[in-house]
């Protein structure tokens, strides 16, 4: 079971996406494990995009990030970080496949409206960024057994 952080960007906050987003990552099956709105700190955004420092687009990402609201999730499920990524599509929403979180709801650049973990890894410390090592909720749901199936042995 993995475990992975959402970001909805300010544009998605202001486009009244909070609902439709996290709806799809629900109907798909993934559980809730964290959910935050916050205004960012430039200390916050900072730190998410650190390894950006020096990337041309560096400046824009924490100005855009530190706009306006933004709704973080904590995800959970078998593979949530890949998964999550297949579902949010290409980082450039004008190339982002139709079916896909950007390519249905996106058009341009940096208006891009999520943020996703990259790998295990940044997962654990974007987690640990966003919502602090105690702030995840954890409980069971009756329907993971209709979810989740155990893998088939192999003989
Ligand atoms: P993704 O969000 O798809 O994981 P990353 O992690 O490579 O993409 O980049 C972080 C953010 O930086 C992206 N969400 C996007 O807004 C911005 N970004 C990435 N590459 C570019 C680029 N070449 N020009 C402008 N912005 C970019």
């Amino acid at each position: 079971m993995q475990r992975t952080l959402v970001l909805a960007k300010p544009d998605a906050v202001q486009r009244g996406l909070i609902g439709e987003i996290i709806g799809r990552f629900e109907r798909k099956g993934l559980k809730v494990v964290g959910l935050r709105l916050l205004h960012v700190s430039r200390e916050l955004a900072e730190e998410h995009y650190a390894v950006h420092v020096g990337k041309h687009f560096y400046g824009g990402l924490v100005e855009f990030i530190t706009s306006g609201p933004v709704a973080a999730f904590a995800l959970e499920g078998p593979d949530a970080i890949a998964v999550v990524r297949r579902m949010v599509g290409k980082t450039m929403p004008n190339e982002a496949e139709p079916g896909t979180i950007r390519g249905d709801l996106g058009v341009s650049g940096l208006r891009n409206l999520l943020h996703a973990s990259d790998a295990p890894e940044t997962a654990d410390s974007e987690l640990a960024l966003w919502f602090g090592a105690d702030a995840l909720v954890h409980y069971a749901r009756e329907i993971d057994a209709w979810i989740v199936a155990e893998e088939p042995t192999r003989t």
